[in-house]
């Protein structure tokens, strides 16, 4: 037996400054900077040619979906694709002309990389090629696919039991890739399968599915022409749903208001110039929000109780401010909620939304006069231990309103990856589904396994006290997306083996089991060929429509495998052939794969040929009216409570949140454009009177630091900087900041980490 070397790693990896500048946060989004900015990018990475040729095709009809957000599509977009600058890094990323090869790895040994900033670690550019890392080496060698396959089947027969494997998916991968991925899982014998939703749109699925009886979002594309009232709450689209600013636009266009519900006044939310119109290149642009409610944050359900209770208040006094045929048809828990609301004195509520009265005044007329509203949200509402109920007091004002299934109306989830809903819909899941085992065992000849798998936070616990001993990863950064990342390091280290399936070289590769795998896989931009002919794949997007995605661009290395290959590799690795499933067959024929999802799962009848052109909308019983699933047939009313964070003198609430050039764990650059914050991430936005209070002036450096349960977490060296945030707020950048997220706090019911609301002090260095 070989031995294993003790290897000296960084885990967080450098923490100095870059050499910072600051600006005034900007007054819109996008305009010809973000076209000027995006080409930078584009250029840089793949040159002028490649740059024209590929941008020309992302989110085309018979092009590429784009791999940045799940925003749908327009259906008929303009030629030049919908214009998006974030969509652009997303591709230039995934479609640079960098390569990682053999030299790279015999050049740094994981020991060297894990001292390069992520930064750094991304820009090194694509993987290449399979990679094994021995337990006695701190050098990746190259291993044929064969050998990688053989390790990873010896490794999964080695265990106890199959749940000492940890499966993780990443939201990027398609429909098929995932469908196969949970059937291999399933067919090896566990549920483990903590994804990347437990961590980002967990808290909505349970919210939704509770009250609405679907975990999806009911609202289409179109719905946005017809909103009275758009609520955006939680979410910067400018930054992570560019394209979303268009919807928006379309909506006060058509003379619809936009009320945005945020501790930031976030540039996207204020004014949009769109950059394929003249007026969004010459003149001034759309002005997007209405009304901007700077709540504190995680006081969201405070601000909704206050909403509700003044409607309550009108609608007692004048009527037909909530929809009451709507609530005595369709819902149920009404009284109940009144009673709730009751109990609530206005001023306390005020106090603790922190939002000013005029503008709730403001805020109310609108939502007393208007019954078409669409609510979005993301992180900043699912992040939270009350994540859930943040949800469900959305969904209480929309019921009392019945603003759902009518045209101009609903609720819309605005989901993060790209196929992360997908992955969902086709079987990734940690919960056991009797159904679903059902149409398995029906489909397939095998019994899935009745046990429920860990999530997120229970794989990390597990990996960590030596229950689970493989881990292996379709896609992202689990070392760096997830909380507590010295836990989450330490729990991977103690891990036999670590495998990931991955497009491009990040901290989860240099974090490692005693053994570790590196397994290229093509991206969404490059040409997939079975045979010399060109493969498809298909996506859902955020609104629950189905459709195809074909690459175009040539493959970054020849020694490249496509998702569902990798996975038939491992699965008939495991098996030598003597399954049920014919793994190999399968995995390499995504004709064959759709026909098994279509067998499988509600909605996807004849799915091959509908998934082509501009797709398919999976069935969605909200849109329907239709509630019977749920008790007394009804859609839920719920009684959600306020958060306690009994704050302490000294202590601050801390949102992590994206910059304007990163995607999750990828960074694109150093600045954050429309905060105006430019060439440094480790930075810390303030309230000035807290600042004052805390003895800080502008730029002083700073270390953050959490305790919980006794345990002090720190994350060292950043800059302060006086901003527009709520007193008692803080926000940073992830994942820098997750060294600081206690792995044990999550939200109720979602598990979800508490990213959004850390309890931190300040010391000066
Ligand atoms: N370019 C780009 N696009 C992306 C991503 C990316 O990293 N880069 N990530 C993708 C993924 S996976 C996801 S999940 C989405 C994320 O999309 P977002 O959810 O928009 O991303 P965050 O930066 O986490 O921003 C959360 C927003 O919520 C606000 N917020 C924080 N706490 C609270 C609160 O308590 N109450 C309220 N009302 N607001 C709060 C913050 O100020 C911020 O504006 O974007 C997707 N798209
Ligand atoms: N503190 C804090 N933590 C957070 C969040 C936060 O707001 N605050 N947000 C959370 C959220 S919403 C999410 S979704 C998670 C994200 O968690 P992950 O999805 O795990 O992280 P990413 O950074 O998106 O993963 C990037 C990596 O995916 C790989 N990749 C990219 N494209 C492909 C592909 O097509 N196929 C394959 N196989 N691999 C690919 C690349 O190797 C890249 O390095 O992070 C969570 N963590
Ligand atoms: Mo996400």
């Amino acid at each position: 037996m070989s031995t294993t070397k003790k290897r000296n790693i960084s885990v967080l990896g450098p923490t100095t400054l870059t050499g910072i500048t600051i600006k005034e946060p900007a007054t819109y989004a996008a305009g010809l900077p973000a076209v000027k900015v995006a080409l930078q990018h584009a250029f840089k990475e793949m040159g002028v040619v490649k740059s024209m040729h590929i941008l020309s095709k992302m989110n085309q009809k018979e092009g590429f979906d784009c791999p940045g957000c799940a925003w749908p599509d327009p259906d008929s977009p303009s030629k030049l694709g919908e214009y998006c600058e974030n969509g652009a890094k997303a591709i230039a990323e995934e479609a640079t002309n960098q390569r990682v090869d053999n030299e790279f790895f015999a050049k740094y040994s994981v020991e060297d990389l894990s001292h390069w900033s992520d930064y750094q670690i991304g820009k090194s550019g694509r993987l290449t090629q399979p990679m094994l890392l021995k337990p006695d080496s701190i050098h990746y060698q190259p291993i044929s696919w064969q050998d990688a396959y053989t390790i990873i089947a010896k490794e999964l027969h080695a265990l106890d039991t199959p749940d000492e494997a940890v499966f993780y998916t990443s939201g990027r991968s398609s429909n098929e890739a995932a469908f196969l991925y949970g059937l291999f899982i399933r067919a090896f014998g566990t549920n483990n399968m903590p994804d990347c939703s437990n961590m980002c749109h967990e808290s909505s699925g349970v919210a939704l599915n509770e009250t609405l009886g679907i975990g999806k979002g009911s609202v289409k594309l179109e719905d946005f022409d017809k909103a009275e009232i758009v609520m955006v709450i939680g979410q910067n689209p400018g930054t992570n749903h560019p394209r979303m600013l268009s919807a928006l636009q379309k909506c006060k266009e058509n003379g619809g208001k936009v009320i945005s519900i945020n501790p930031l006044e976030e540039a996207g939310l204020i004014r949009f110039k769109n950059p394929q119109e003249i007026k969004g290149v010459l003149a001034s642009g759309t002005a997007l929000t209405d009304i901007h409610l700077q709540v504190k944050i995680n006081q969201d359900v405070a601000l909704l109780k206050l909403l509700i209770k003044k409607l309550a208040k009108l609608d007692q006094e004048k009527g037909n401010i909530f929809d009451h045929q709507f609530i005595n048809t369709h819902a149920q828990g009404y009284e109940n909620l009144l009673a709730d609301v009751e109990q609530y004195s206005e001023t306390e509520l005020l106090a603790s939304c922190g939002v000013d009265q005029n503008l709730i005044h403001q805020t109310v007329e609108l939502l007393a006069s208007n019954n078409k509203i669409i609510i979005c949200w993301a992180m900043g509402l699912t992040q939270h231990k009350n994540g859930v109920d943040n949800i469900k007091e959305c969904v209480n004002l929309l019921l009392l309103k019945g603003s759902l299934g009518k045209p101009g109306a609903g609720t819309c989830p605005v989901r993060g990856h790209s196929n992360v809903q997908g992955d969902r819909t086709v079987g990734i899941m940690h919960h056991v589904s009797p159904a679903l085992n059902t149409a398995i065992q029906k489909t397939f000849g095998f019994t899935p396994p009745d046990k429920e798998g860990l999530d997120t936070v229970h794989a990390i616990e597990a990996m960590h006290q030596g229950k689970a001993k493989v881990f292996i990863a379709l896609g992202g950064n689990f070392l760096s997306a997830a909380s507590d990342t010295e836990y989450t390091a330490q729990a991977l280290q103690n891990c036999d083996l670590t495998v990931s399936i991955s497009t491009k070289l990040n901290r989860t590769h240099l974090v490692t089991g005693k053994t570790a795998l590196i397994l290229p896989t093509l991206g969404r931009s490059e040409l997939d060929t079975k045979n010399g002919k060109p493969r498809y794949f298909t996506v859902e997007n955020s609104m629950g429509k189905v459709h195809q995605s074909k690459g175009l661009l040539q493959p970054a290395s020849e020694n490249l495998k496509s998702e569902p290959e990798i996975i038939g590799g491992i699965a008939d690795a495991y098996y030598k052939g003597d399954h049920i499933v014919d793994w190999k067959n399968l995995s390499e024929d995504y004709q064959q794969i759709r026909e098994k999802i279509q067998q499988v799962f509600n909605g996807f009848e004849d799915l091959n040929n509908r998934s082509k052109g501009s797709g398919f909308y999976l069935p969605n019983n909200v849109r329907e009216l239709d509630f019977s699933k749920l008790p007394n047939q009804k859609a839920q009313f719920s009684i959600c409570h306020l958060p306690e964070h009994n704050i302490k003198e000294n202590e601050f609430i801390l949102m992590t949140i994206r910059s304007h050039d990163q995607f999750n764990t990828t960074i694109y650059g150093l600045d954050d454009r429309y905060r105006g914050i430019y060439n440094e991430r480790r930075i810390v936005l303030m309230h000035k009177d807290d600042m004052k209070k805390q003895n800080l002036q502008k730029l002083d450096p700073v270390n953050l630091i959490s305790r919980y349960d006794n345990k002090e977490r720190k994350a060292n060296n950043f800059l302060v900087i006086p901003y527009n945030i709520p007193q008692g707020n803080l926000a940073s950048y992830f994942p820098e900041t997750n060294v600081l997220v206690p792995y044990n706090h999550f939200a109720d019911k979602s598990n979800t980490p508490i990213s959004k609301s850390i309890v931190v002090t300040i010391e000066k260095i």
